[in-house]
């Protein structure tokens, strides 16, 4: 009982009283189980369903997923009407988040490049889609219909021929609607009943009756993450991923301006994904009284939710960075790059400018980050773990491919020739200067 009493809180951290040493250390995110014990997990499941396919794929959704009474691992479109049996105010609010994340996603489609780099040289680019992607929806503490939407609906406007989508089956051996319903809507070819690296090995593969896809797409545990590397580097396999995953986290900086009942309501809602979440919060300058209110705030709504013992795991190694300035706060967030990245501060539009590493960023108090996470448009599949230093989010570009063509006159050759016959000449690639000198008659 005193447990439950005790109170909810981040550690406070005045960063002008201590080293850069010690705030970098409070920064670190939580270390994850070693991936060599990972990896030494999943090899023998990747290998499994490499050689046993979908009956090694039912065995082991029987085992982990404890769908006993699952015979078939594959959903195939056009899905019963009776899988998708939802509230009308279901159905509306799945089909506003799509379409927001359909228009954004559009826009984001490039146009072809033509570019004469000298007289008679055409340089062109452009763009196809990958043909066919699976997209993984996590199963675990909470079923992620938005999820489905956010992979699926750019691979929808980007053209992918197969849209395979896997899932973990609940114990009775379905999906949830909400899920059957997305995959619907986006143009799935198919759900795969099945989680973790059996399910990426699955679609990595292909089994007697799981497509196999040229890309992996989608969030998951350590497992799923550790099987998209592994499969992605077996160039028998044939299949790439978006990014390496990690724990969820929100970096939210808040300054006097800022509702306190507003900060902690975000720091909560990422909170509650996992006991691995973080969230870190950066105070500019807030007095005694302004933080207080903000931990009595965090400490107040998180007992009063449903996932408090989740939110509290997560509570526990997470921050709050008291600083002076916003320049202080941007330094901080961009060296940490978070995937969610929380401006509730004073012109927060203007503070955008400073930000240099985040997934997404969520800017000034009417923005919590819950509606980009299903409603706004933008997507949520995003980099985690500091990788938003060098990855972009799920985005139209993640189910594109461009290709480059060039196109040259007589003239053009001439022109640009002698420059490709010389630096054939330095590598010594006699052939490659020929087929310039034998079409233009030289020596
Ligand atoms: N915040 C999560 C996405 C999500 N939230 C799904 C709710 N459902 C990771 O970006
Ligand atoms: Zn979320």
């Amino acid at each position: 009982a005193g447990f439950q009493n005790d109170r909810i809180a981040m550690k406070r951290y005045i960063t002008s009283k201590e080293t850069h040493e010690v705030v970098d250390a409070a920064l670190k995110r939580p270390s994850q189980r070693s991936s060599e014990k990972i990896i030494a997990i999943c090899n023998p499941i990747i290998e499994a369903i490499k050689t046993r396919g979908d009956a090694a794929l039912l065995e082991l959704t029987h085992k982990f997923d404890k769908a006993t009474s699952l015979t078939s691992p594959v959903l195939r479109a056009p899905f019963p009407e009776s899988l998708m049996q939802l509230a009308p105010a279901t159905i509306e609010a799945i089909d506003i988040s799509f379409e927001n994340i359909r228009k954004f996603h559009a826009a984001q489609q490039d146009k072809p490049l033509v570019v004469e780099t000298m007289p008679g040289v055409v340089c062109s680019r452009f763009s196809r889609p990958i043909e066919r992607v699976g997209l993984y929806v996590p199963g675990g503490t909470a079923v992620l219909p938005s999820t489905a939407l956010m992979l699926g609906v750019p691979a929808m406007v980007a053209g992918c021929k197969k849209i395979v989508i896997a899932s973990p089956p609940r114990p009775d051996g379905s999906v949830t609607p909400e899920i059957v319903y997305a995959a619907h809507k986006v143009g799935a070819e198919s759900i795969v009943l099945a989680g973790g690296a059996q399910a990426v090995a699955a679609l990595a593969y292909g089994t007697e009756s799981v497509s196999k896809v040229d890309k992996i797409l989608g969030p998951g545990n350590q497992f799923v993450t550790a099987a998209k590397m592994i499969v992605s580097n077996d160039t028998n396999a044939g299949v790439s991923i978006d990014m390496p995953a990690g724990p969820s986290e929100v970096l939210v900086v808040a300054d006097a301006f800022a509702n306190p009942a507003f900060v902690a309501s975000d720091l909560l809602s990422q909170a509650e994904h996992g006991v691995d979440s973080q969230v870190i919060l950066i105070a500019v300058g807030l007095s005694e009284s302004q933080l207080f209110a903000i931990e009595d705030e965090l400490h107040n709504q998180a007992n009063a939710l449903p996932r408090v013992d989740i939110v509290r795991g997560a509570i526990e190694h997470s921050i709050t960075l008291v600083v002076d300035t916003i320049n202080e706060a941007m330094e901080l967030s961009n060296n940490y790059a978070p995937e969610h990245l929380i401006l509730q501060v004073e012109n927060a539009e203007k503070v955008v400018d400073l930000v240099q590493n985040a997934g997404s960023v969520f800017i000034g108090q009417w923005t919590p980050e819950s509606v980009g996470d299903y409603s706004a448009g933008v997507n949520h599949s995003l980099p985690t773990f500091g990788y938003a230093k060098q990855y972009s989010g799920v985005n139209l570009g993640s189910y594109i491919k461009h290709i480059t063509s060039s196109n040259l006159t007589k003239e053009g050759l001439r022109n640009v020739g002698g420059a490709v016959m010389e630096l054939a000449r330095v590598e010594e690639l006699e052939a490659h200067r020929r087929a310039v000198s034998l079409r233009l008659g030289v020596a």
